[in-house]
Formats: structure tokens, C-alpha cells, sequence
């Protein structure tokens, strides 16, 4: 079959400090073997790519990525007009948020979208285009349509098979993160161990965790031409040991790039030999969820963590010369104090911080324990830079305050002390040819702005997310909230 698989375009916070490739479709991608695929990335192509392809490459079935909830309108809307096209083409979404949210968004599209897949795609995708000629869409795991659900979702027995398919993305100079352009993206880990209470990273994969064999890892990046590669994994190295194997295959095939990672701070601290061998291999960036700075945040978030671990991470990074972002999560309820408390602590730390908002998603347990009411359903406002709950400021003055506190930290790491040591970066760069990142620092204040962010709570909402329960649920039913139950636990 012809198949077109479409990445939706960017949200606010990708517009300026990174833009990775589509991990997820490219592994569906390789993973249809026997098929005509194409790929169309609108975080680097406009609409009109579409358009053009539904014109010359006719694609009989049309599978959209919705891995984030604030998507959820452009994808019904792209997939209505392919729809109108190509009304005997099969269309079909899968992805992180739609799989929290399938029943919903199958009603949104009014018959638009005929099967949400649930879960991992690599299964489901080809086993979906097997049925779709006698239209048997209840016999494919995951599957779900206005007539009812497939089987259970299941995950795949090894990662090693199928790697991405990362020759079918156009445009490759475009994905970047940070001074890394370009960067490719790679994946040793899939799924979490933890379960902190507003991620859905761990209901997702029913709290699996499986990786890649280093051979298979290896492989993959060797296939990789940039010369930065991020690694999306949410905790990458939990185990040393997986982590020196990986560095061992890459030491044996010789394959030398610039990493970017993400861990948490309890990892870092308790393999750290491995970090500073990877630092040695080219590793010189990491994001470090420290969530909160206190030990009563770190409980309400079950970070399963605590402050002091947290700064000891710090000391580790900088020991081992890393240059490392850390995340805050903003509470709504924040008052001014509160944000002049972050400003000042962020201020202090030569580390670059970074703020989001506190977003209760569906498929997280603050989902259905956060007892606030939402003030909002509006799906493109769950991207955690908006505030979809309470504020105790009234709103623009909160947005303000987050728009201060991010200009700060912003001005520390973009302005001009910062770009006095990026600018020989920065015109590397450009004589390359990659001008992301030196785009990127200049667009701050145009994303960045209170009157922006305040005005898209009064754009009119065409489709409004599902409610939470009406009572908060005081111990959530893990098994419920699952999207893969991993075999041992499954009733
Ligand atoms: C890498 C990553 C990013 C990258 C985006 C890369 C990209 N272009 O897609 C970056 C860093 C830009 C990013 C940003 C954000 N992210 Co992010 N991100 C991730 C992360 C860590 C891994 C995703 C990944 O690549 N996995 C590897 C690939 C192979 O898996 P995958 O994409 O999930 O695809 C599989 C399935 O989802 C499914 N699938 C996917 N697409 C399709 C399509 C079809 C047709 C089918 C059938 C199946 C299918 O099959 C794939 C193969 O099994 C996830 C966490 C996680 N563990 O999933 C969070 C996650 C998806 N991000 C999240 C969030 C909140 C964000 C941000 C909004 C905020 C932030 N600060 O992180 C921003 C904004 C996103 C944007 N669009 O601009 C949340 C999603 C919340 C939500 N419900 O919307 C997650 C779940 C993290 C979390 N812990 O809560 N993110
Ligand atoms: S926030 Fe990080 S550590 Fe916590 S459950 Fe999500 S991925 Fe795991």
C-alpha cells in the first residue's frame, strides 16, 4: 500500500530551543516493510507538502503521530481535509496522548479518522494495514473505532528491529537542539521505572522498561550522519553497566559524536563514572528534571527524590564539566514571592533553568487526584507553558511573572555575556550553513510573551478535551491507567 505517516507541526516551546526528528513514525516507517512510505514532518514542511503529496502520491492509507495532547486540533482538522481528498483512504492516529484520549478524539473527527491505534505502533501499524482490505480493524491490537476495541495493545518483543527509517525525513539540517545543529535523535531505553505523579511516561508502558542490545544501539547511530545526536530516553542509564556497553560498541566501531541526555539526578549521582565516560566520548549536555526545590514539592510530585540529592547532582555535572538544564515546575498557585524565590535560586546556579507550567494530563495520576477544577479545555493550551488551572495572580499578571523569570534565566544563557562565549558557536554555524540556532536567539521575546500567551486563552475552542473525574480520586487504580499492562501484572 501507499502510506503517508505526518508528524504535526511545532508547539511554542520547540519554536526556539530545539526541533528533533519523528522517532516514532520513522520506526513505524521501517517497520511497514513490503509498503511505499513517505514521510511529511510539519515541524520542517508547510501544509502545502500535503496537499501535494495527497495530489501526486495518492496515498491509500494516512497515519497521523499525536504524541501531544495540545496537537489534538490541528491533527482532526488535517485529518478531515485528507478525508474530503481521499475519502476511500484509510486514516488513522497514533501516538503518546491519543492514546489517553482515543474515544474522544475518533468523536472530534466525526468519521474523519477511522481507527485511533493505542500504544506501541511498530505491531500495530502493519497488522492494521493487513486488515484494513476487509475492514476486520477489531482484530488489531490497540485498535480503537467508533464501533468498538481491538484486542489489548502489545508491546514489541525487541527493540533491535525495526531502526528508524531516518532516510525518508526531508530537511534533516533542520532538527537542531540547542548549539547541537544539526542533531539527530536515537533511542537506547523505552519506557520508566518511576512513577512521579504527573508524568505519563510510565502509564503509557505499564511501568515496562526494555532497551536496545548495545550491538543494535550501536548500529542505529552508525547509520546516523549528524554530528549531534540527542537521546530521547526519559532516564537515559539507569543501569551503568547498559551504559558502558553501549560506549564499548561505539568504541569498537569508532563512531565519535556530540550527546545530549536527559536523567535524573539520583542516576547521575549513582553512575557517575559512566556520565564522565560519555563525557569523555562527547557527551556535554543534560536536562535534569529537579522538578521542585523543596522536599515537600518532591513528595507532591513523587520524584521519589530529595533536595540534597538533588544539589549533589549539580556538583557531579559541574565536576564533570557538563553543561546541564534543569527543569521547574511552576504551580499555578504561585504568588509573586514565590517567583522572585526561583528567580533568585536560578540566579545562583550557573546552570541554565528552565520553567514549565504544572499541566495535569490525562493518563497521569494528577489527572485524576488534582482537586482544583481546570479553567480551561482547550487542548492547544496543555503544551505546560500555559496555565490550565487556577492561578492565585490574576492570570496575565502570573504570565507576566513566568515571562520575568524565563527572560531572566533566558538573558543569562542567550544575552549578551552568553553570547559573547556562544558566538564563536553561533558563526561556526552559520559558515555551515545551519542558522537554527543563531535564529533561535533572537526569537525569544517574539515566543516569550505575556500578551501572547494571555491572549491564546481567549481564542474560540472548537474542541474541548474530556473532563476529569468529578470527584478527585484519592488512590487511582494503576491497572486502569495503563495503556500497556505488562504480562506480569495483567488480571
Ligand atoms: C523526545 C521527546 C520530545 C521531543 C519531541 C520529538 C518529536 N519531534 O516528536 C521534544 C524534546 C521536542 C519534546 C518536547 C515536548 N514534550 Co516531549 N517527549 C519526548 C519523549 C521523551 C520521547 C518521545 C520519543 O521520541 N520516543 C521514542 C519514539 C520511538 O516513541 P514515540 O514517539 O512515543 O512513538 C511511539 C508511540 O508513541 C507510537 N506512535 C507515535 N506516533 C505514532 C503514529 C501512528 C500512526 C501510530 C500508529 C503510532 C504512533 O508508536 C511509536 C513507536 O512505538 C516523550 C516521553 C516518552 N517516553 O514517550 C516526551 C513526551 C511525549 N513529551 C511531553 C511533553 C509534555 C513535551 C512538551 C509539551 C513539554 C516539555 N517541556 O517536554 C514539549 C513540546 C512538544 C512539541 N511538539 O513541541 C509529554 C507528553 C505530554 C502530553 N500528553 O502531551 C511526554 C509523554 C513526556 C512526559 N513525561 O510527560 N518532547
Ligand atoms: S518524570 Fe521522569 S522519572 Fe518520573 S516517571 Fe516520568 S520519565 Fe520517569
Amino acid at each position: 500500500m501507499r502510506v503517508l505517516l505526518v508528524h504535526p507541526g511545532a508547539l511554542m516551546y520547540s519554536e526556539i530551543f530545539l526541533r528533533l526528528e519523528p522517532l516514532g513514525i520513522e520506526r513505524i516507517a521501517a517497520a511497514l516493510r513490503g509498503h511505499d512510505v513517505r514521510i511529511v514532518d510539519l515541524q520542517v514542511y508547510d501544509r502545502r507538502e500535503i496537499d501535494r503529496q495527497l495530489r501526486e502520491f495518492r496515498p491509500e492509507a494516512v497515519g497521523f503521530s499525536l504524541n501531544y495532547l495540545a496537537n489534538v486540533p490541528d491533527v482532526v482538522d488535517l485529518a478531515k481535509d485528507v478525508k474530503a481528498a481521499l475519502p476511500t483512504s484509510l486514516v488513522f492516529v497514533g501516538g503518546h496522548s491519543v492514546s489517553f484520549v482515543a474515544e474522544q478524539v475518533l468523536e472530534h473527527a466525526e468519521g474523519a479518522i477511522d481507527v485511533v491505534l493505542k500504544g506501541e505502533g511498530e505491531t500495530s501499524a502493519p497488522r492494521l494495514l493487513d486488515a484494513w482490505p476487509d475492514r476486520a480493524l477489531s482484530e488489531v491490537p490497540g485498535a480503537v473505532t467508533m464501533d468498538g476495541y481491538g484486542p489489548p495493545p502489545k508491546l514489541l518483543e525487541s527493540l533491535d528491529d525495526p531502526l528508524p527509517a531516518r532516510h525518508l525525513t526531508g530537511r534533516r539540517n533542520k532538527y537542531f537542539i540547542g548549539v547541537m545543529d544539526p542533531a539527530a535523535s536515537i533511542e537506547f531505553t523505552r519506557g520508566c521505572p518511576w512513577d512521579c505523579s504527573f508524568c505519563s511516561a510510565w502509564t503509557f508502558y505499564g511501568r515496562s522498561y526494555r532497551k536496545l542490545s548495545p550491538e543494535a544501539a550501536a548500529e542505529d547511530m552508525a547509520r546516523i550522519e549528524e554530528p549531534g545526536v540527542f537521546i530521547v530516553d526519559d532516564v537515559t542509564f539507569i543501569k551503568a553497566e547498559d551504559g558502558h556497553a553501549i560506549a564499548d560498541e561505539l568504541d569498537k566501531r569508532k563512531i565519535k559524536k556530540e550527546y545530549y541526555l536527559e536523567t535524573r539526578t539520583d542516576v547521575l549521582v549513582r553512575n557517575q563514572e559512566v556520565f564522565a565516560r560519555w563525557k569523555r566520548m562527547g557527551l556535554n549536555y543534560m536536562f535534569l528534571g529537579l522538578e521542585a526545590l523543596d522536599e515537600e514539592g518532591l513528595k507532591a510530585f513523587r520524584k521519589r527524590n530529595t533536595p540534597k540529592v538533588n544539589l549533589e547532582a549539580l556538583e557531579v555535572a559541574r565536576k564533570i564539566g557538563l553543561t546541564v538544564a534543569i527543569n521547574i515546575i511552576a504551580d499555578p498557585d504561585w504568588d509573586v514571592e514565590r517567583f522572585e524565590y526561583v528567580r533568585a535560586w536560578a540566579a545562583s546556579v550557573p546552570e541554565i533553568v528552565n520553567i514549565t507550567v504544572q499541566t495535569p494530563y490525562p493518563g497521569t495520576e494528577t489527572w485524576l487526584t488534582e482537586a482544583r477544577k481546570l479553567t480551561t479545555l482547550d487542548y492547544r493550551l496543555f503544551d505546560v507553558q500555559h496555565a490550565v488551572l487556577p492561578t492565585r495572580l490574576p492570570l496575565h499578571q502570573f504570565y507576566e511573572e513566568l515571562v520575568k523569570t524565563q527572560s531572566v534565566l533566558a538573558r543569562k544563557h542567550l544575552g549578551f555575556a552568553a553570547l559573547a562565549v556562544t558566538a564563536r558557536t553561533a558563526a561556526r554555524h552559520v559558515l555551515h550553513g545551519q542558522t537554527n540556532f543563531v535564529k533561535m536567539l533572537w526569537k525569544f521575546n517574539s515566543v516569550y510573551n505575556a500578551d501572547r500567551q494571555f491572549g491564546e486563552h481567549q481564542r474560540p475552542v472548537r474542541y474541548s478535551m474530556p473532563l476529569p473525574p468529578e470527584q478527585p480520586v484519592l488512590v487511582p487504580d494503576r491497572q486502569e491507567m495503563y495503556v500497556h499492562v505488562p504480562f506480569r501484572s495483567r488480571r
